[in-house]
């Protein structure tokens, strides 16, 4: 397989555009080219990707995409849609794709053709939606369920939380949502205080169904339910379902594996909305704005698989994303949507482009030689405003931003769409052209004021627009997402499917609760800091007022 590094031709012919435009101005790319923001954007799919504000060239464009050639993108996206084990380090196939392939498409993983089973699994969801959204579905006291609380963490939580808030004007409002993931237990009981266990349905959602965190608040939440139901298990299967994988873990939880909505190892977690992880969604919004979901991520599947790579949206919003962070030295990147809606957005493509892209070495195992997956982050406008773009304005290091809008607005309440959007327009206005000083000079700023009112500029972002935050818009918008992290891991000749960098942790935390939970002193063998840790732990716990303690 084609892997480019640093001393790569077509790396270093990109790497010379890179330099060269150092020396120049997003300012005067504009004004040398009168046609820049029309030919710097491009729609498809019900998005506008409006990519002129990048400090970026046609030959720099062209250099870019010649790399992804020599990276081999084409070949590797043919690759993921065939169902190849590209996830090579888990040997695994990754088909994320195959969750919204329409019903008579036919992908093959070890010569079996999945997409039946997907369409299969989604029609045994949507019966059970219809289920509980009619009320058809009855508790085990007979009342129908008016709370749906999914428990699950990483890519069992973030995808289905950020979605209902995304989607949250298209919910069925008679029923509560809710979304438990951290082992905090302040997470579960927050979420479960004002709800009545009679009408309350758990989604445990867990790949792998070994998850400490969600298997903790699972077992919480089934003592909540039995301490309601004067400890009657047979309430269990009433109040219960399970999203995994795993059908030995569902059942030896107690969950009838009739109640078990699959799906399979070749569905990464943080990919996994379109599967049976989106359960809950499709509770709230019912099984055909499910499928408006799906077909806005297959109308961006489409797009990335055919179009020209300086037509295609992912392909160009990925290799401007190495170009920023590799080429330019950007090391983070801001995701700032003008939609009160998409506020946990950020935080779903934390996951999303962190764990694929937070990566050191390549696929053969040797270490990267540039820097790899950027820092994302990010808060809705206009608070955002209001707290850290003075840094993205006038700070030391530049963040490339996102800009994300609504062309309608669903609540379109006086004018307060106008000044959003004008917000949205303006920051990627103020960011790119800045405020010389000669322009604050002018009017009549006095002169030891002049630097600390003039705006550099120079700050490159994307526009992305949609008409109205539907289901299939925001299907869309995730998958412009997902195939720009894999463009860029192509690029950079990583995994981006694997997450060994959270296991670690993981596994010194397993160490660590016994530790903790001793009656006797236990032998700390860790280093001094974190021994000194676990005593202090360990006396709160135990002291006055902890929770061992008297
Ligand atoms: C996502 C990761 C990770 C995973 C969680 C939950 O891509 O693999 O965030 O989703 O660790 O795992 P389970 O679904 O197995 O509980």
């Amino acid at each position: 397989m084609a892997m480019v590094n640093a001393r790569h031709p077509a790396w270093r012919a990109t790497a010379e555009q890179a330099a060269a435009l150092r020396a120049t101005t997003i300012a005067a790319l504009f004004a040398a080219d009168s046609s820049r923001a029309e030919r710097l954007s491009v729609s498809a799919a019900g998005l506008v990707f409006d990519y002129s504000k990048q400090l970026v060239t046609t030959a720099a464009l062209d250099r870019l995409a010649a790399l992804a050639e020599a990276a081999g993108l084409r070949g590797r996206i043919e690759a993921m849609f065939h169902g190849e084990r590209i996830n090579s380090t888990e040997n695994r196939p990754v088909l994320h794709v195959a969750l919204r392939a329409p019903a008579g498409e036919v992908i093959e993983v070890d010569g079996r053709n999945v997409v039946p089973e997907v369409h299969a699994v989604l029609g045994r969801m949507a019966a059970f939606a219809r289920d509980i959204r009619s009320g058809t579905w009855r508790g085990a006291t007979g009342k129908p369920i008016r709370a749906v609380v999914n428990i699950g963490i990483g890519g069992s939580d973030l995808g289905p939380a950020m979605a209902f808030e995304a989607l949250r004007f298209h919910a069925d409002r008679g029923i509560e949502f809710r979304f438990v993931s951290n082992v905090d237990g302040t997470d579960f009981a927050e979420a479960v205080l004002d709800l009545d266990p009679r009408e309350t349905l758990f989604i445990v959602s867990s790949k792998t169904f070994t998850t400490v965190e969600t298997m903790t608040n699972a077992r919480t939440a089934r003592d909540w339910i039995l301490a309601a139901m004067d400890g009657d298990t047979a309430a269990v299967a009433r109040h219960f379902v399970a999203v995994s994988t795993n059908a030995a873990e569902v059942a030896r939880f107690g969950i009838d594996t009739a109640a078990m909505f699959g799906f399979w190892d070749w569905v990464g977690g943080r990919y996994s909305l379109g599967s049976a992880i989106g359960l809950s969604t499709m509770i709230a919004l019912g099984p055909d704005a499910f499928q408006e979901l799906l077909g806005g991520f297959r109308a961006i599947d489409e797009h990335f698989r055919t179009a020209p790579l300086l037509e295609n949206i992912p392909a160009l919003h990925g290799l401007l994303t190495v170009f920023n962070t590799s080429l330019l030295g950007h090391s983070t990147t801001a995701v700032l949507p003008y939609d009160q809606y998409l506020k946990r957005f950020p935080a779903y493509l934390q996951q999303l482009t962190m764990e694929s892209n937070g990566k050191r070495v390549r696929l053969d195992g040797t270490p990267v030689d540039c820097p790899t997956g950027p820092v994302v982050w990010g808060e809705p406008g206009t608070n955002g405003q209001h707290s850290f773009y003075q840094l993205l304005h006038q700070g030391t290091v530049v963040v490339p931003c996102d800009f994300i809008g609504c062309l309608r607005p669903l609540n379109a309440l006086g004018n307060h769409h106008a000044i959003l959007m004008a917000n949205m327009i303006a920051q990627a206005e103020a960011l790119a052209f800045g405020k010389p000083a000669e322009a604050v000079a002018a009017e009549g700023v006095t002169a030891d004021l002049v630097p600390h009112r003039t705006f550099p500029g120079n700050r490159p972002s994307n526009t992305i627009l949609v008409d109205q935050l539907t289901p299939r818009a925001l299907g869309s918008l995730i998958a412009l997402y997902e195939h720009s992290v894999f463009t860029q891991g192509v690029v950079w000749g990583i995994n981006s499917f694997d997450p060994w960098g959270v296991e670690l942790g993981k596994v010194l935390a397993q160490r660590i609760v016994p530790e903790l939970e001793s009656a006797t002193e236990p032998n700390l063998a860790h280093d001094a800091s974190t021994n000194a840790l676990i005593r202090r732990v360990r006396a709160a716990r135990r002291g006055p007022g902890g929770i061992t303690g008297s």
